[in-house]
């Protein structure tokens, strides 16, 4: 479903939970294997000491939190690190860094580089280093970058009480210069920083207006970093977690959709849930980008109880 109101999306989510399950499911098994889920790995190659103010973010320098901040990484080691994943069962690879915007020059050459040889190694390839401009959108597709992630991460009436650095419309500008590069767009949210299921339904029908629509759809739970401004936030409840993935799943059917942050903090069942709702990535490995996570060795537990597979590439 392509540019849907907001009506018809409210609609869907508010529908009772079996009957949205099954239509989920339905979209959900026309598009995809419902066993398989894509494990990806994340890798913070620049962290901490970021401008922007995003209130659930470890790395803000506007915080005061533990994170220490390290310099962006060498080329070998975030390769070498791309090898583990991929060893252990990972098709994608996404290298975050914690700039606000990216700059030209040898920085981001060597993140060019570093896009170059992960896409050798034949994992898919994302990046999330901030705004980009037009010609560096340009210069990642060549290098050979797969995805560029970019989260609207709520409704353009919350977002402003949630980050003020930057705007909405920053936002879709920089989502503009990666689909017309050719790059996929990997663009979702993040639930559980106070605001409505309005809110929700408003992230979602923002990101059904993006046109392509987002190729990978994260939804992203907070988890809570003592000294943001978020670190008291109360938890999404899990049925409208579950609605959520659910809606999601609904509006993009070719999507994937990927159960991002706060699985650690979510029992099994919730995640089988979630699984069941469309959700069909998750990030592997004890650690997301500063945050914990489930340890690999869980989430294959988690699979095998579930007869589900990793995804193959
Ligand atoms: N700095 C980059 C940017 O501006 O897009 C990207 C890195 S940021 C870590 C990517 C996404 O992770 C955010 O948009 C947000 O949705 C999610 N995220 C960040 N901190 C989080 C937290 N504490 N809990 C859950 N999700 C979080
Ligand atoms: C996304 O939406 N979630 C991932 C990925 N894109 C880069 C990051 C989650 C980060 C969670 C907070 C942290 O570990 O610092
Ligand atoms: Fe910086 Fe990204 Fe964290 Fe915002 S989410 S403070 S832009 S690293």
């Amino acid at each position: 479903m392509l540019t849907s109101s907001i009506a018809a999306i409210a609609k869907i989510y508010h529908q009772p939970l079996p009957d949205l399950l099954f239509e989920a499911q339905r979209v959900h098994r026309e598009h995809h294997d419902p066993r398989a889920v894509q494990m990806c790995t994340l890798s913070s190659i620049k962290t901490g000491a970021c401008p922007e103010d995003c209130g659930y973010c470890s790395q803000s320098v506007h915080h005061q939190t533990d994170l220490k901040p390290e310099p962006l990484m060498d080329l070998e080691s975030v390769v070498a690190e791309a090898q583990v994943a991929k060893a252990a069962g990972s098709t994608r690879f996404c290298m975050g860094a914690a700039w606000r915007e990216v700059r030209d020059g040898a920085q981001f050459d060597r993140v060019l580089d570093m896009v170059r040889q992960v896409a050798a190694l034949d994992l898919e390839v994302c990046c999330t280093l901030g705004m980009l401009k037009p010609h560096q959108a340009k210069q990642l597709k060549e290098a050979g970058l797969t995805a560029y992630n970019h989260n609207l991460d709520t409704s353009p009436s919350y977002y402003e009480k949630i980050v003020t650095t930057r705007t909405y419309h920053d936002r879709l500008e920089t989502i503009r210069a990666v689909s017309e590069a050719g790059i996929s767009v990997c663009c979702g949210g993040i639930v559980g920083l106070g605001e409505s299921v309005q809110d929700r339904l408003d992230l979602l029908e923002a990101l059904s207006n993006l046109n392509p629509p987002p190729e990978s759809v994260p939804i992203n739970c907070l988890v809570p970093v003592v000294g943001t401004p978020l670190e008291s936030a109360s938890r999404i409840d899990s049925i409208e977690l579950v609605r959520m993935v659910a809606t999601t799943r609904i509006l993009f059917p070719q999507a994937m959709v990927r159960l991002s942050a706060g699985r650690l903090e979510m029992s099994d069942e919730l995640q089988a849930l979630c699984f069941l709702a469309g959700a069909n990535s998750i990030f592997t490995g004890a650690v997301l980008l500063t945050t914990p996570n489930p340890e690999r060795s869980q989430d294959e537990r988690l699979l095998e109880r579930l007869g589900m597979i990793p995804k193959p590439l």
